[in-house]
Formats: structure tokens, C-alpha cells, sequence
């Protein structure tokens, strides 16, 4: 490999790395409200399959496409063929849309810790949460006014994102994911056992994991499992090629694989149950069925917390370990959701980490703080995050599959790139997985949400807002990658670190 390139210090480094990655708040506040929705526990069999044939497969296959070329995704994608590049520079820019909102939710994580002294919500978390602190607009549209409140953490996340990634792999991510990681296992852990300890607990864990088997037969609910696994897993985005370029050459690619992904679907059930165990309290207390408490997302995080907080013994500190979580656990996301872009203009530039950093990462932070702390900007997160999942990340990973199984058939080629250094052997199975099944559900789940898209406007938003907020985001995502890599690569520098990248 090139002699400047980076490396891990240690293979614990990577696996930290690669957990942080995962565990964010799609494990937090996605999973719980995913499962309860599509059969309870009945849903953790899909979600097992999904995980086997699809989530650690695409793990494999990332890893072993980052640690053969020792590339970020558009030179790697590159050097396996000079067309796929663009897919490369499409991964990059979809890290670029999600870093920029990303950001903005661990921002009021950490206002919300603050909050938790003296649960300054008061008894309306809901009305604090959408007019005290967001000062939301009525309706979807453009932004018109900034909100203080959320834009002087937002600038404290992109200062503290930005000086470890400045600081580079081994001193900057590496060390941060070591520190960061065990710390959130340890929050969580408390919490948890606290929640398991209240009243209303049992029942509802009930609610969760009451398993209603009649789901199975509902292709939506394999739809959901597939993707949570792919957005909690983090792939299809470039992100694990990335770290993976970083390590060693003799590297275990499919027992790392393994520990990746059980340890991040280990830490999504444990989340499962602390989110459940204090909704159940919250539907015992207001003597209500669990059903009538449960949300998923940000209402789940900023408003039935809040509220459950209120109505706990002491509850700061409950609020204190959430939403130091949800920051801990948000930021070694967002720190590797940058590192794509900024690996990938490295690559092509040859700019040392410090430019590129300041550049790239200054770049995203400012879309960040332009966009996102006013009074439209929670409808612009909820729409650029639905869109660009679904005709983003799916739909790359789609491509991926196809360009790489089907047109250049090059799956044998890393088939055989990850045994000869891994622990566990891949079998004819992760053919069968990646050339068959994923790109199957795949290419269903691209038709099902097509379909939703088009029988009614997501959340019952205006069109012309999901014109541009949704769709316009996606397809620039797309229009932007196909430009830049259509772009010579005239650098001499670049082209000979390219070529310097090969083993
Ligand atoms: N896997 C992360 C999560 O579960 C998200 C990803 C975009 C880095 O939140």
C-alpha cells in the first residue's frame, strides 16, 4: 500500500471504530419503535435472517472492497472499474446529506442534557419541544429565521467532530471510539437496569416482545427488517469501505464481520428493552395500554422521554445518562459518516488530513448550520433523512450489487480477497446472499417504497416542498457524483497514489 496511508494502531482500534459507526441513534430510538411495529417479537426473525443474509454479507463485502484497494469508495470503486467510480462519488455524497442532519439531532441531545436539570420541559414536553426550543414553523417551507438555542451546540458538535477527525485515525478516531465507546455501554447499562426496576416494566416489555407470528407473512415487515439492518449496520454508504482501507494487511475481514454486527444488533436489543421498560412504566402511570405511549424517532427521544422523566424519582439523572447516550453514541456515527468524504477527496486530491478536514468537514458543517437551526428545519431533516434512505442508501447498495455481482462479476475476486487473511471462511452462501437474495429484497423494498411515495405525499407534506427537500436532495446526491466523476483526474499526484494503492 502507499507508505503515507493511515492505519489503525490495533485490530481493537477497527472493531471499536466499526462498532461506533454502528451503534448510533438508529439503534437508540429506530429499532424499538421498528420492532413493536412488525409483529414484536416475532420481527427478531426476520431481523436474524436479514442480519445473516444481507447485513454481515454487505459487512464482508465493504470491508474487503476498502482492504483490497486500500481506498476510500470513489478510487477504490475506481480501480475496479473506470464507470463505477461515480458509484464511489454517490456514496460520498450521500455522507455528505446525512452528516449535515445527523449532527443536528445529537445538537439537541446535548441542549436536552442541560434540560434534564430541573426537567425544564415543565409539563408540555411536546409544545416545549416543537415551540420553546425548535420554534418550529406551523408548516412545512423555507427557512426564515434562526433558532440560538440549537445553533451554539450544533457549532460545539462540528468543533468537537472536526478536531478529532483533524487529528487522523489512530490519534484522532481511533482513540476517541476507545474512550467514547465504553463509556456509552456503561450509561447504558445504568439505565437500563433503572428502567428494568420500575413499575410497568414487565409490561412493557410484553408489548415488545409479545410475538404476533401472523406478521411474518406481511412482506412489509421483511421490508422494515432489511432496513433497519442496513441503516443501523452502516452499510451501503461507503462507510465501512472506508475504515477498512485503513487496516492492516493480514486483517480478519469476516470475524470482524462477525463481531461488528452481533455486537451492534446485541446493543439494539438491549436498547429495545430499556425503551420499553420505561414506556411501560410511562402507560402504567398515565393507566394506559403501552400502545397509546409508544413513538419512534425524534417524538420518541425529545417528547415521550421528557414526559416519562417528569413523572420518575429521580429523574435527572435517567435524563443525563439518555441523552449523554444518544450524544456518545451519535457522535462516533457522525465522525465516520465524515470521514468518507474527507478520505474520499484525499484520495483524490492528495491533500494532507488537516485541508482536507478543514475543507470537506468545514464544507458539511456549514450546510449543517446554514440549514438546520431555524424554524424549518426539522421538516427538511425528516425529509432529506426519508429520501435519502430510501433512494440513497437502498438504492446505492442496490447498484453496488448488480454493478459488482452481475455486470462485472467480481465477486469471487473478494470472495477470495477476504479468505486468504480471515479466520472463517466465506462459502458458496455469501454468493448465493449477495448475488441473489439481498439484491431480490432489495430491488422489492425499491418498488414498495416507490409505490408509498406515490399513493401520498410522505407525512403529508406540500409537494412543492418534498420537491425539493426529498427528491431534490436525493437526485443532487446522484447528479453531483455522476459530475465529479467525470472529472479528469489530472493531478499527477493522485493518479500515482492511485496506482500505489494496489496489492
Ligand atoms: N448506523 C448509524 C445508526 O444506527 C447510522 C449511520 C448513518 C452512521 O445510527
Amino acid at each position: 500500500s502507499s507508505p503515507s496511508r493511515e492505519q489503525w494502531g490495533s485490530r481493537s482500534g477497527f472493531l471499536f471504530a466499526a462498532i461506533g459507526s454502528a451503534v448510533g441513534l438508529g439503534n437508540i430510538w429506530r429499532f424499538p419503535a421498528v420492532a413493536y411495529e412488525n409483529g414484536g417479537g416475532a420481527f427478531l426473525l426476520p431481523y436474524l435472517v436479514a442480519l445473516l443474509t444481507a447485513g454481515i454479507p454487505l459487512l464482508v463485502l465493504e470491508y474487503s472492497i476498502g482492504h483490497k484497494f486500500r481506498k476510500s469508495p470513489p478510487a477504490a470503486f475506481r480501480r475496479l472499474s473506470r464507470p463505477t467510480e461515480a458509484l464511489g462519488w454517490w456514496q460520498a455524497a450521500i455522507c455528505f446529506v446525512i452528516a449535515a442532519y445527523y449532527a443536528v439531532i445529537i445538537a439537541w441531545a446535548v441542549r436536552y442534557i442541560g434540560y434534564s436539570f430541573g426537567e425544564q420541559w415543565g409539563k408540555d414536553a411536546n409544545g416545549f419541544f416543537f415551540g420553546n426550543f425548535l420554534q418550529a414553523a406551523e408548516k412545512p417551507g423555507l427557512m426564515s429565521s434562526y433558532v440560538d438555542g440549537v445553533l451554539w451546540p450544533l457549532i460545539a458538535v462540528w468543533v468537537v467532530v472536526l478536531v478529532i477527525l483533524a487529528l487522523g485515525i489512530r490519534n484522532g478516531i481511533e482513540k476517541a471510539n476507545k474512550f467514547f465507546i465504553p463509556l456509552l455501554v456503561v450509561f447504558f447499562a445504568i439505565l437500563v437496569v433503572r428502567a428494568l426496576t420500575l413499575d410497568g416494566a414487565a409490561r412493557g416489555l410484553d408489548g415488545l416482545f409479545r410475538p404476533d407470528w401472523s406478521a411474518l407473512g406481511n412482506g412489509s415487515v421483511w421490508v422494515a427488517a432489511y432496513g433497519q439492518i442496513f441503516f443501523s449496520l452502516s452499510i451501503g454508504f461507503g462507510i465501512m469501505i472506508t475504515y477498512a482501507s485503513y487496516l492492516r494487511k493480514r486483517s480478519d475481514l469476516t470475524g470482524s464481520a462477525m463481531v461488528a454486527g452481533f455486537a451492534n444488533s446485541g446493543f439494539e436489543i438491549l436498547a429495545g428493552i430499556g425503551v420499553f421498560a420505561t414506556l411501560g412504566f410511562m402507560a402504567a402511570a398515565q393507566g394506559v395500554g403501552v400502545d397509546e405511549v409508544v413513538s419512534s424517532g425524534i417524538g420518541l427521544a425529545f417528547v415521550a422521554f421528557p414526559t416519562v422523566i417528569s413523572q420518575m424519582p429521580m429523574g435527572t439523572l435517567f435524563g443525563v445518562l439518555f441523552f449523554t447516550s444518544l450524544v456518545l453514541a451519535g457522535l462516533t456515527s457522525l465522525i465516520s459518516i465524515v470521514e468518507v468524504v474527507i478520505a474520499a477527496v484525499q484520495d483524490r486530491t492528495g491533500l494532507g488530513r488537516l485541508p482536507a478536514t478543514l475543507g470537506v468537514g468545514g464544507a458539511i458543517a456549514l450546510v449543517s448550520i446554514a440549514v438546520f437551526p431555524t424554524d424549518s428545519g426539522i421538516y427538511v431533516l425528516d425529509a432529506a433523512d426519508h429520501f435519502i434512505n430510501q433512494y440513497g442508501i437502498a438504492l446505492a447498495a442496490l447498484i453496488v450489487l448488480i454493478a459488482v455481482g452481475w455486470l462485472l462479476r467480481r465477486l469471487p475476486v473478494f470472495q477470495k480477497h477476504a479468505n486468504e487473511t480471515s479466520a472463517i471462511p466465506l462459502g458458496r452462501w455469501w454468493l448465493i446472499c449477495l448475488g441473489i437474495v439481498t439484491p431480490l429484497v432489495l430491488g422489492w423494498m425499491m418498488i414498495d417504497s416507490l409505490r408509498a411515495e406515490f399513493a401520498e405525499n410522505y407525512e403529508g407534506y406540500p409537494t412543492q416542498f418534498l420537491l425539493w427537500a426529498g427528491w431534490g436532495v436525493a437526485a443532487a446526491a446522484l447528479l453531483v457524483a455522476v459530475l465529479l466523476s467525470l472529472l479528469p483526474w489530472r493531478s499527477a499526484d493522485s493518479e500515482t497514489a492511485l496506482e500505489a494503492g494496489t496489492d
